[in-house]
């Protein structure tokens, strides 16, 4: 009989304790301490179940009872106190984070076209208005396509002009201008006419300064035709400068050599800085060079598959990061893929 009130009786007194020590708990990290000191498999409570057996026989199934009790009670107890601990935070976090619909909205930042992008589709759009179509060819390209077929044999000092980055396969480079687009897409169309224009990257290994980036865009221009004349060249590009820059623009096509033209020229636009009169944007001169321009060598129809005899061609080779300095005074190329926000969204 003693061993019996002397089990009911540490019983109790664990169950007094275990209420007190709930009583005084604020928070849920303290809860679940109390849980696993009272209610787990480990737990005091639970040990009284292995301990019957101490018990006489007789007594065993009311001290299993009223330990049941105590862990019940405790059980709904914890779970009383645990939704008042939820609701408490719960009301706490209203109370700090309250939502003030009054305040305005954050702005979002809206994406927009690169500058570059923006240049290149109006100078589509312009030639497209003359009957000129995009026409893509690879930046990977042949050093065939690059030089070879372009009036430019491996022995010519051309070549210094227009370094490059070369790949691990022989023969293979990053193309250093769109020319030789020029050539592929004559192998396409050849013996029709031809009205292209080839946009892309180019890549040059070069030294950077405030006009020259060893990555940049070139826009090619090709004609092929029966007739085609230096006079349809010089109305073509004059007429691009008069649509991108407007009616007043002053250009001039000067004598310049690229093999892969006879004759060859290269078009300025007048100084935006300076007017014309020489400053250091032009170095003095108070012309900028936009483009480099020519009646196709014979030796390239060939290649493309025209008879030189029977047809002649223009072609040119544009800079946009150039065109956009000039249109919008940007006074340095290095701004156009640096990546500066606060130079891209200005346009
Ligand atoms: C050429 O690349 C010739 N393929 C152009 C050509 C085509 C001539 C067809 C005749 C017939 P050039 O190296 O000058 O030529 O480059 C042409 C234009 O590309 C330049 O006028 C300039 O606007 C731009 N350009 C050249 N190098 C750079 C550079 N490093 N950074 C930025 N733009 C450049």
């Amino acid at each position: 009989m003693s061993e019996k009130s002397g089990l009911i009786q540490e019983l109790e007194a664990l169950q007094a304790k275990a209420e007190l020590e709930l009583k005084n708990i604020q928070d849920s990290a303290a809860l679940q301490s109390w849980r696993a000191e009272y209610l787990s498999r480990s737990a005091e409570v639970m040990s009284f179940f292995k301990r019957l057996p101490e018990a006489p026989i007789e007594d065993r199934p009311r001290i299993g009872q009223f330990a049941n009790q105590v862990k019940t009670i405790l059980e709904t107890q914890f779970e009383k106190k645990e939704s008042a601990i939820k609701q408490a935070d719960l009301d706490a976090n209203l109370q700090n984070e309250r939502l003030d619909v009054t305040l305005p909205g954050r702005e979002t930042t809206r994406g927009r076209l690169h500058i570059q992008t923006l240049v290149l589709r109006e100078i589509y759009r312009i030639f497209a208005e003359m009957g000129f179509q995009v026409y893509r060819s690879p930046e990977v390209e042949t050093d065939e396509n690059n030089f070879e077929l372009l009036n430019i044999p491996a022995y010519h000092p051309a070549r210094d002009l227009w370094d490059t980055f070369y790949t691990t396969k022989p023969g293979v480079i990053m193309r250093t201008h769109t020319s030789p687009g020029q050539v592929r897409a004559m192998r396409e169309f050849a013996p029709e006419p031809i009205r292209v224009t080839l946009p892309g990257m180019c890549y040059r290994y070069e030294q950077i300064d405030a006009s020259h980036e060893i990555q940049f865009n070139q826009v090619e221009l090709l004609a092929v035709g029966k007739n085609i004349t230096f006079g349809d060249m010089k109305g073509t590009l004059e007429e691009f400068a008069k649509r991108m820059y407007g009616e007043s623009v002053r250009t001039r096509i000067r004598p310049s050599y690229f093999p892969f033209v006879e004759p060859g020229g290269e078009m300025d636009v007048e100084c935006f800085v300076c007017g014309g009169k020489g400053c250091s944007v032009c170095g003095g001169k108070g012309w900028l060079e936009i483009l480099g321009c020519g009646m196709v060598h014979p030796v390239v129809l060939r290649n493309g598959g025209y008879d030189p005899e029977v047809y002649s061609g223009f072609a040119a080779g544009l800079g946009p990061e150039r065109i956009s300095m000039l249109r919008y005074r940007i006074d340095d190329i290095r701004n156009f893929w640096g990546n500066d926000v606060r130079f891209l969204e200005q346009f």
